[in-house]
């Protein structure tokens, strides 16, 4: 009896201890997953991990490539989905209060089966503990979620950004808690490295400030400021020779009237704005976004190019030979430390554009070719993270958010495209390369998300126009009527 009675003993021990051990294998699975989506190459995007990248060293979070197959045909039904047609926009509408609050993400097409067979076989061991009911209660709603976007409204673009989530970007109302899980990653392991010495000392601002604030904090901050040579270590290089004499804000004395900035997101194919872009006084483009074969949607108009410190480094570009960065106006940037320090930004760049620049210079002395001063485009970020109420990727912004700001102070009138993404939103980054990644459109080293939603708050244009044509209209500082002394809490 007794040895039986310490068998029994022994063997609900071992019982108790294999359940402890499963139900803790089970747990840290789903707590680390967090999500139905797996995070593909979970540490890719992080240069420091010294992974290989997928296309070199890169700025973004690569990975998730998705099916090209599943882009879509544009069609008026589509789009009358996201207007208020009957039925369809209240169920929607349903939804999202039933969504409310909720860690609201999307799921590419590929995944969302995998959130069914996951939901299904993972109940069998949610019953006891509250945090797997409510886990339990998140799937039921994703999969009501995967439902909506798979019925009629939602025809499942090539695109992990849902509907809802679109909707709220265009009403400037979305967090980084509604990002994919891997881009909330991304921003996490940013914020952890911080890899360019960022210590904000602004404060961020207590209330959410007019349109009309905002514009006006951005003219009287967001002053462009290009490299001269005057200041150490270029001016001790005899660097002054090589930057043009005429400033940036000078170059165009009479200034433009209207100006298009064109973005080089996938989702402005098929947009037919060709024309319409052209129509402009002045076009801004991006880094290697070409025209030709693409005029149709992107015209073909070109008076200045932003390009980052790549496009000058990666032979892949062909920047002494290329086309695309003849007979404009280019102006190049590199993101420097925070305290922009010429001497450790010089010595220690993001990527050694200054020997190409250099070269570059002394072949083409009459091409205008700025660099710009890494003062600037850390006070824009200064603003952005101001007026967000989430802590913003430690690193500049975009190109995008750069140019927007250039031309801003250089026109009367700005139009940009497809910067804040349409109706036709895909995952395809760049509308010239057969790439997919929904970090190109929301970011994950640069703060986009943050920027798109300062560009939302100030846009002058339609709600039409975003949706339809992903314009955005927003006035030339010289047109702004600002008092001298404003302070703003
Ligand atoms: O992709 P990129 O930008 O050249 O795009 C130019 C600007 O268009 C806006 N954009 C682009 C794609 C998209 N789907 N949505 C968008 O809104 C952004 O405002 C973007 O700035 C850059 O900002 O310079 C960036 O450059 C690329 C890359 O270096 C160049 O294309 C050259 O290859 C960066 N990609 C990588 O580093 C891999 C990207 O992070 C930012």
């Amino acid at each position: 009896m007794k040895p039986n009675l310490k068998q029994w003993k022994q063997l609900m021990l071992f019982g108790i201890c294999a359940w402890g051990l499963l139900f803790l294998v089970i747990f840290i699975y789903f707590a680390d997953n967090n999500s139905v989506e797996p995070v593909p190459s979970a540490f890719s995007y992080i240069e420091d991990k010294k992974l290989p990248p997928i296309q070199g060293k890169q700025r973004v979070i690569m990975g998730a490539l998705q099916d090209p197959s599943l882009s879509y045909a544009i069609d008026e039904g589509i789009l009358n989905s996201f207007k208020s047609g009957p039925g369809s926009l209240k169920t929607i509408a349903d939804v999202e209060n039933y969504f409310e609050s909720e860690d609201e993400f999307i799921m590419s097409k590929k995944k969302k089966a995998t959130v069914y067979r996951d939901s299904n076989q993972s109940a069998r061991y949610r019953q006891s503990s509250h945090s797997r009911q409510r886990k339990t209660r998140r799937n039921v709603r994703r999969a009501k979620q995967q439902m909506l976007e798979e019925s009629d409204e939602w025809n499942g673009f090539s695109s992990t950004m849902s509907k809802s989530f679109l909707q709220k970007l265009w009403k400037g109302n979305v967090s980084s808690k509604m990002l994919t899980p891997r881009l909330q990653k991304a921003r996490r392991e940013y914020l952890r490295a911080n890899k360019l010495g960022v210590s904000f000392s602004g404060k961020q601002n207590s209330r959410k400030l007019s349109a009309q604030e905002l514009l006006c904090i951005l003219k009287k901050r967001a002053h462009v400021r290009t490299l001269d040579g005057k200041e150490a270590p270029f001016s001790n290089l005899g660097w002054e020779k090589y930057f043009p004499h005429i400033p940036l804000n000078k170059l165009y004395p009479q200034g433009f009237s209207t100006c298009a900035v064109v973005s080089s997101a996938g989702a402005i194919l098929n947009s037919s704005l060709g024309a319409e872009i052209d129509s402009h006084d002045a076009v801004l483009r991006f880094n290697s976004a070409p025209t030709h074969n693409y005029e149709k949607d992107v015209g073909n108009k070109t008076t200045m190019r932003i390009i980052n410190s790549q496009i000058l480094t990666n032979p892949s570009h062909h920047f002494s030979d290329s086309s695309l960065y003849k007979d404009v106006t280019l102006v190049a940037w590199d993101p420097s430390p925070y305290y922009a320090d010429l001497h450790m930004w010089y010595h220690k760049p993001d990527y050694n554009f200054f020997p190409p620049y250099e070269h570059h210079r002394k072949k083409n002395p009459n091409q205008p070719f700025y660099i710009l001063h890494p003062k600037f485009t850390w006070e824009l970020w200064k603003i952005i993270q101001e007026n967000s109420n989430e802590k913003i990727q430690p690193n500049p912004p975009s190109s995008g958010f750069i140019g927007i700001l250039i031309m801003m102070s250089l026109c009367e009138k700005v139009h940009v495209y497809e910067y804040i993404p349409s109706y036709r939103q895909t995952d395809l980054c760049h509308y010239h390369e057969q790439y997919y990644d929904a970090a190109c459109t929301l970011g994950a080293y640069h703060p986009l998300l943050y920027e798109k939603m300062l560009i939302q708050r100030i846009n002058q244009g339609t709600e039409d126009n975003l949706l339809r044509k992903g314009k955005v209209t927003l006035p030339g500082f010289s047109t702004l009527h600002c008092p001298i002394n404003d302070h703003i809490t």
